[in-house]
């Protein structure tokens, strides 16, 4: 009789050391697609809790283009969400996590809950995304580390101070990410960093983020940014989350320029030809 293995000991292994540079290798930003399986998203909210929907979703972000599917079962925009229990998040990825991994693109758990992210892991999700940078939950980097698995590692605040120097505050917080990371045993290949665009920051402050992205290249580790529909937007053009395209794609665009490895967006295929198009014409020059 065949062992019945849990799915994440036969893909997390192997799928975990590799998906990451595959990720990384080419001349323009992987993209990752949000699928977000919730009630009260700031751009989505409603549109993607019906577990078909979600799957359509995931489909539709890989046909367009996405090289990642970063799913997530809690809000966790700054002002007005509500908090969620685990069970609450498992109950809504249940339906539809193993199916959107059937699709054959590396999936992202988007969740700040050890637990959900060690099922989410199970199902052969091979990538864990935590908001809180390690530093929320307890488990999570020793979860992290022993399933050997690559780590989005986002700067966050419980609030915005715009009296503060941003940058410093993120260098300061990544800096205790990587070192809790390191106690733990998490490989520094294994990890990307995030600035949290949106996250505990003012609008002013995530522009910032974006046009200093490159002092963040001073870690020697691949970024991310996840600019895609957020409210900084609307405080240069007024405009609801649905209509803030072009200023998320003007945002991507100079995030890659600015060394971005990862774009993560609602609207994978108008990002995946940005950033194609706009690294067709830089190898122009
Ligand atoms: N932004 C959101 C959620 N998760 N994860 C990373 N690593 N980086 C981000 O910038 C990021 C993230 C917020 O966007 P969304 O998922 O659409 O909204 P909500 O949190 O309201 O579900």
């Amino acid at each position: 009789m065949m062992a019945t293995k849990p799915i994440s000991s036969v893909i997390a292994g192997p799928a975990g050391h590799a998906v990451l540079p595959a990720l990384l290798s080419r001349r323009y930003p992987a993209v990752m697609g949000v699928v977000n399986v919730t009630p009260d998203s700031f751009s989505d909210g409603g549109q993607f809790i019906a577990p078909e929907q979600a799957l359509a979703q995931a489909r539709k972000l890989v046909a367009d283009g996405a090289d990642i599917i970063d799913i997530g079962a809690e809000s966790t925009r700054p002002y007005g969400s509500q908090p969620v229990s685990a069970e609450d998040e498992l109950r809504r990825l249940k339906p539809v996590l193993a199916n959107v991994v059937a699709l054959g693109v590396p999936v992202s758990i988007d969740s700040m809950k050890s637990e959900v992210v060690a099922w989410a892991l199970d199902q052969g999700a091979v990538i864990a995304n935590d908001v809180w940078g390690l530093q929320r939950d307890a488990g999570m980097a020793a979860l992290v580390a022993a399933r050997g698995v690559p780590v989005i590692v986002m700067h966050n605040r419980e609030g915005a101070d715009p009296a503060i120097d941003i940058m410093q505050d993120i260098a300061a917080f990544l800096a205790r990410s990587l070192e809790i990371a390191a106690k733990a045993g998490i490989s520094s290949d294994r990890i990307v960093l995030d600035p949290g665009i949106g996250f505990g920051k003012t609008p002013e402050q995530s522009m910032t983020v974006l046009a200093r992205l490159g002092e963040l290249s001073s870690f020697g580790l691949p970024v991310l940014i996840g600019a895609s529909r957020k409210r900084f937007i609307s405080k240069v053009v007024p405009s609801e989350p649905q209509q803030r395209l072009g200023g998320s794609i003007a945002a991507h665009l100079i995030a890659a320029q600015n060394g971005a490895r990862i774009i993560r967006t609602h609207d994978v295929a108008e990002t995946v030809q940005a950033l194609r198009v706009a690294a067709a014409i830089k190898d122009q020059q």
